[in-house]
């Protein structure tokens, strides 16, 4: 039903499905499945040549999730969470791979997804209440329904640096890895970046390289993962409760459930503060930020667990003045996202890793043989960019999204992105976006917040094909009155006060908006809920 026109000669007739749906990730899959039990016609186009969104892209070494597996994954089939087994507390990128694999074979996927497909331009037609998807390939659909599952981090940031084409050794950027590996044998090593991805990168390829030199500007916090076997008896409790558990998951702030004690950071002794910090060390992972109820929400309180991170990179990194330079300053812990590690500050003990201060010396040029810093040159066999993503908005505006009166997207957004609930945008009707700015997204466990959103929008469609509706369009005045909300939640944050990705201070010239929303997830389903409730209240459906 949908043809392509790879030579560009005849314009090829114009396909139609009820929806369209972009990128095969956790998103995608799940939007696909839902669509499909409504009996919709639906085509996903994916741009990688599998499904995984996420995990089919970043194949560094040393890739794997940060939330528990057995919370890691999908909830909306109990079959499927009971038949799967995980084999380690994090599980590594491609188990999580194949997990998505699986599911896509599972529930049949495959035949509805085109994989190899970028779509380039969407724009609405007013007359007909659809949208016509143009596409890498020259093919044109038209659809009732776009949904963009296109991820938060998704779009691939390389910093512009001078020279960045001159490099005559291998480049790579972690989150376009090459599928078979990379062998750094006996190489001399740059990595740019020390966020999530450099963390996990960094002591992976330290153990291959002959020497390995970390390009770090801003300093992270990171935790150690504790990572292991997944123990049997978790696993068959998890089993036993996983309704239970998944609910209670969906009803907290961040989609996990973690343990927070009640108690102000700044009311208990300084040894027992000392000692709950050193527990929950020990427990590795981000629970780490629920030590005390206050530690995201008081910069007094925030700056103790700031100090204890400090103190164990002090008592792991033997070199003082290296640990004086990977210990971050100047903004609060868990306002950059908190890092989970497997020996990343151990990494800096050993004999062939240098770290380099770019902040004190900044990157002036990458050269033909490696790279120059105000103050020393050094010479790369190959250069790994851990550099990040345009991140929540970069994959939707990639993309020529035009809405009513033939308005980009882009620019719509040019002073941060405006949405109702973050799942739908004033002026560009039928259009869904999944975990969008202004929803919770990465302020949680992704899989709870794509679940939600996937089944709030198939609820939806359901609803309006139920009672006749062709479209559904967010009203500006429910947009502004979200876009306020969430401005004004976000301003009783200590977020702003970093300059992160989440606020958009990674891309130059881009807005510096919070553009998660910091409501919490449990909350905001809630909201989700009660919009629905109301006959999709702030749209307007005709
Ligand atoms: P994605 O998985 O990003 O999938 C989007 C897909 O859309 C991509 O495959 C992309 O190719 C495709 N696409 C985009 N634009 C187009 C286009 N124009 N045309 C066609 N296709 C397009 N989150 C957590 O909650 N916990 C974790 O532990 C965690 N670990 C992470 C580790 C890494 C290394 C990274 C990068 C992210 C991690 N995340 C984690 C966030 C992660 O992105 C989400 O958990 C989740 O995988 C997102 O799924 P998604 O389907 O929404 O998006
Ligand atoms: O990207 P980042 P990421 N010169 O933006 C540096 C998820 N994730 O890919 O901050 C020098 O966090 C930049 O420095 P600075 C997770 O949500 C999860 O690591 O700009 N340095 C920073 O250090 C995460 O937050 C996992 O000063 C430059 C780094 O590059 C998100 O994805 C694993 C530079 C980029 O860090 C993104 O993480 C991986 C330049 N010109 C990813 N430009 C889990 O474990 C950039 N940098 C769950």
């Amino acid at each position: 039903d949908v043809q392509s026109n790879r030579s560009g000669d005849t314009p090829a007739p114009l396909g139609r499905v009820d929806a369209v749906v972009v990128g095969a990730g956790f998103a995608g899959l799940y939007m696909l499945y839902r669509l499909r039990r409504l009996g919709l016609s639906v085509r996903v186009y994916e741009a990688g040549g599998g499904v995984g969104g996420t995990w089919y892209w970043n194949r560094y070494p040393g890739a794997r999730c940060d939330i528990t597996s057995m919370d890691y994954s999908y909830s909306f089939s109990p079959e499927l969470q009971q038949e799967w087994t995980w084999t380690e507390r994090y599980a590594t990128q491609p188990e999580i791979l194949r997990y998505l694999e699986h599911v896509a074979d599972r529930f049949e996927l495959r035949a509805h997804i085109q994989l190899r497909t970028r779509v380039t331009a969407a724009a609405f037609d007013e007359a007909a209440d659809r949208w016509v998807i143009r596409t890498d390939d020259g093919a044109s659909v038209s659809a009732g329904f776009l949904i963009m599952a296109t991820g938060c981090l998704s779009a691939a940031k390389v910093p512009d640096i001078e020279g960045l084409e001159a490099f005559g050794g291998e480049r790579y950027h972690t989150s376009h890895w090459p599928h078979g590996g990379v062998d750094f044998t006996g190489k001399r090593v740059g990595v740019i970046g020390t966020g999530s991805s450099g963390v996990q990168v960094i002591p992976a390829i330290a153990e291959q390289a002959a020497r390995l030199f970390v390009f770090q500007r801003t300093p992270c916090f990171s935790v150690p993962a504790r990572n292991a076997p997944l123990e049997a008896a978790h696993e068959s409790w998890m089993k036993a409760n996983y309704a239970e558990h998944r609910q209670r998951a969906r009803e907290t702030r961040a989609g996990v459930i973690m343990d927070v004690d009640p108690r102000s950071a700044l009311e208990v002794p300084p040894e027992e503060r000392e000692r709950a910090y050193q527990a929950r060390w020990e427990q590795g992972g981000t629970g780490f930020l629920a030590t005390f109820s206050d530690v995201m929400r008081s910069r007094e309180a925030n700056e103790t667990a700031a100090e204890f991170v400090r103190s164990r990179i002090r008592a792991t990194v033997r070199d003082p003045a290296v640990a004086e330079a990977l210990s971050p300053r100047g903004y609060p812990l868990g306002t950059r996202r908190l890092c989970v590690d497997t020996g990343y500050y151990e990494t800096f003990n050993r004999e062939n890793v240098t770290l380099v201060d770019v902040k004190a010396s900044p990157i002036e040029e990458i050269t033909k043989t490696g790279l120059r810093t105000r103050s020393a040159e050094y010479t790369l066999d190959s250069l790994v960019f851990a550099t990040g993503f345009d991140a929540m908005t970069g994959a939707l505006t990639r993309i020529e999204l035009r809405g009513r009166g033939g308005e980009p997207l882009a620019a719509r957004w040019a002073d941060g992105p405006r949405t109702y609930l973050g799942v739908a945008v004033a002026g560009f009707p039928n259009l869904f976006t999944i975990t969008g700015p202004g929803s919770p997204s990465v302020f949680s466990n992704a899989i709870v917040s794509i679940e939600q959103h996937v089944e709030w929008i198939a609820d939806c469609i359901a609803y309006l094909r139920e009672r006749g509706f062709a479209c559904i369009e967010a009203t500006a005045e429910a947009e502004e009155g979200w876009v306020a909300h969430a401005n004004e939640v976000a301003g009783g944050t200590l977020y702003p006060l970093a300059s992160s990705w989440y606020v958009g201070a990674n891309i130059p010239g881009k807005p510096r908006v919070l553009m998660p929303y910091a409501g919490g997830v449990g909350a905001y389903r809630k909201r989700c809920e009660a919009v629905a409730a109301q006959g999709y209240e702030g749209f307007s459906l005709s």
